[in-house]
């Protein structure tokens, strides 16, 4: 079996690559950092003597993400599962004063970039005959917080897509989920915050974040229901939290 796991440098991917590959599944990682890559194969060949096939490109350009799926050779190509992971949160600002940079970074990673991957792969699965797609989407991408606009937006978008692309790809046997995960305590706040660590540690201050890890484990959950399953979509939150705005934490 092989999953392809975009964003896998970091986060929920590293993790759900680790647990994939501790269960047998060949794993292609991608991600922009190489040496991140590098070493999460070694690790990977060594520890569960799999076969690990590393893409190192930045998901927001097309020609990249097409040159590098392309050079995929075809035993690569029979992908049993696309996990549409890879995206970020930037900035936390009002609409009157976001930076259009951040804008652009976080429609082009995690609304273009999860369809250029997807664009690629998809047809792929239709040739095998099989397959199944999860994409990351977001509590954000079901409700909107102050100060979210942008990030929500696209999560939002995720969580469109996953239905539409549930639609187009029916008559070809291939499945499509959603995880939409609350607060985890990943990179994604150090991300969001340009490196604070500080300002990205408020975010879990008082209550029991998510981990990669919990995410990894309902990745590996919805993937592994027998063929006539389907898990269309799963919210998961950390206990303490309601909904985006709702927290109960200790002092
Ligand atoms: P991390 O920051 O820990 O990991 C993000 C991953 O995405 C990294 O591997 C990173 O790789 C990759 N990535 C980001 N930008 C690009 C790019 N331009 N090209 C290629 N890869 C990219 O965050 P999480 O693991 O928390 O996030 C994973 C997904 O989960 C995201 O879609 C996020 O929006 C979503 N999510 C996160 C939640 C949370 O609270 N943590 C909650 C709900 C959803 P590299 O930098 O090496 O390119
Ligand atoms: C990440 C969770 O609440 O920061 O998608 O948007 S949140």
């Amino acid at each position: 079996m092989i999953a392809l796991i975009t964003g896998a440098t970091a986060g929920f991917g590293k993790a759900t690559a680790e647990l994939f590959a501790s269960n047998g599944w060949n794993v292609i990682i991608t991600g922009r950092r190489k040496t991140r890559l590098e070493v999460l194969e070694r690790q990977l060949r060594e520890k569960y003597s799999i076969d690990v096939l590393t893409l190192c490109f930045d998901i927001r350009k097309a020609d990249e993400v097409k040159k590098a799926l392309e050079s995929v050779p075809d035993q690569w190509r029979k992908v049993d599962l696309l996990v549409n992971n890879a995206g970020l949160a930037s900035g936390l600002s009002s609409i009157q004063e976001g930076a259009l940079s951040d804008w652009e970074d976080m429609i082009d990673t995690n609304v273009k970039g999860l369809l250029y991957a997807t664009r690629i792969v998809a047809p792929w699965m239709i040739r095998n005959g099989k397959g199944h797609i999860i994409n990351i989407g977001s509590i954000a991408g079901k409700e909107v917080y102050a100060n979210g606009n942008v990030y929500c937006a696209t999560k939002h978008a995720v969580d469109a897509l996953t239905k539409g692309m549930r639609i187009d790809l029916l008559p070809h046997g291939i499945r499509v989920s959603q995880i939409a995960p609350g607060m985890a305590e990943t990179e994604f706040s150090i991300v969001r915050f340009k490196g604070d660590e500080e300002r990205a540690k408020k975010v879990y201050l008082g209550l029991q974040p998510l981990t990669a890890t919990d995410i990894a484990e309902t990745i590996w959950w919805v993937a592994s229901r027998p063929a006539h399953v389907n898990i269309n979509d799963i919210v998961i939150m950390p206990s303490a939290q309601a909904n985006s705005t709702t927290a109960q934490r200790k002092s």
